[in-house]
């Protein structure tokens, strides 16, 4: 299996199965934990059915908001081990210590290439990085997840509730980690963060899929790590939308806030949809491909997934990776007083 980035597409695929060193995982260092999300997983249980209502929950952009009784949401609580303990700035891969590979690791310029990609591109890929083996489970289980959410969209978020299939490997993935971790310290030039993931299972299906199409924002995590799951084959496939790295990572809360503002109300809104429509060579519309890895800067970049089939699904998984402002005091106070604040 060749996968490499469209950087690489370029290149002749033999030449880089050669080029590319295989290396192991490393040890983490030190014993970390995270806690990740908050709440239960009901999935499993017979709970599954029942609707989550009212209950403040981040959204898959990183924002909290009430749920809307459409909605089926599904958080998980765990306590994992960091996968991707801080490491020096600079750090290599020490030796091969024989233990079984992950997913693929990348080198350094395979790294940078994807870096590029997205900043002349709006977003890079690593083709057919997952197994279509593993897509097939995992597309299994979001029929089931929409089934049992009354064929409705649902949102599952969190590592527990998708722990068993490739989505929970994907997320103590010592090779992801590290992909993850030197794009946001070249992107940056800040030392990369041992924040988890903020990890969305999205299904959208029905017209309640349909509310959450064409809604733009800045997410709240510099790197967006997308795998399509279920791609509706036809005209309405939901595509990825993107305004690319319109705008730097801000310094303070207070002015990401301000942006957040400008864009998730329902002026902007109409504008942005407008001009999605009449104004499409502005924006970059990603076809979707599931098992390829995509990459954009979610913080910098307006998005949102074009509409797609209401008799079909479209599901995505998202691991958002570094929280700019999650230190801020303003944003913890907005989060205790306004729960259902988006922002
Ligand atoms: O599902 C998608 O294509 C994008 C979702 C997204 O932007 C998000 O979860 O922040
Ligand atoms: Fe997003």
């Amino acid at each position: 299996m060749v996968m490499h980035s469209r950087a690489t597409d370029r290149r002749n695929a033999s030449q880089m199965a050669g080029k590319i060193a295989r290396s192991t995982p490393r040890p983490p260092f030190g014993p970390p934990v995270v806690r990740v999300a908050a709440g239960s997983s009901r999935l499993a249980s017979r709970e599954a059915r029942k609707s989550l209502l009212f209950t403040p929950v981040r959204e898959s952009s990183g924002e909290c908001r009430f749920l809307l009784d459409h909605s089926r949401i599904v958080m998980s609580s765990a306590i994992v081990p960091s996968p991707g303990a801080p490491r020096p700035l600079g750090f290599r891969e020490p030796v091969d210590l024989g233990l079984p590979s992950d997913f693929r690791e990348l080198s350094d310029e395979e790294i940078f290439s994807l870096v590029q990609d997205i900043d002349r591109d709006g977003y890079a890929v690593l083709t057919q990085y997952i197994p279509h083996s593993d897509i097939d489970v995992v597309r299994r289980f979001v029929r089931d997840a929409v089934t049992a959410a009354g064929n409705r969209y649902v949102v599952l978020i969190g590592p527990t509730p998708v722990a068993e299939t490739v989505l929970g490997k994907m997320a103590s993935s010592p090779a992801l980690r590290r992909i993850c971790m030197r794009m946001y310290e070249i992107a940056t030039s800040r030392p990369a963060s041992d924040q988890p993931y903020y990890q969305v299972l999205r299904c959208l299906t029905g017209s309640s899929g349909r509310e959450h199409s064409m809604v733009f924002h800045f997410d709240s995590h510099v790197l967006a790590v997308l795998l399509p799951i279920e791609v509706p084959a036809g005209k309405d496939s939901g595509e990825l939308i993107v305004l690319p790295n319109i705008r730097a990572i801000r310094s303070r809360y207070a002015s990401n806030l301000i942006d957040k503002i400008l864009v998730r109300n329902p002026v902007s809104q109409r504008i942005l949809r407008g001009m999605a429509k009449s104004r499409p060579e502005r924006f970059v519309r990603i076809s979707l491909f599931p098992g390829n890895l995509y990459f954009f800067w979610g913080y910098r970049s307006i998005h949102a997934n074009a509409p797609c089939d209401i008799e079909k699904i479209r599901a995505t998984a998202l691991f958002h990776y570094v929280d700019p402002h999650s230190d801020s005091k303003l944003k913890r106070l907005l989060y205790r007083i306004l729960p259902s604040n988006r922002y």
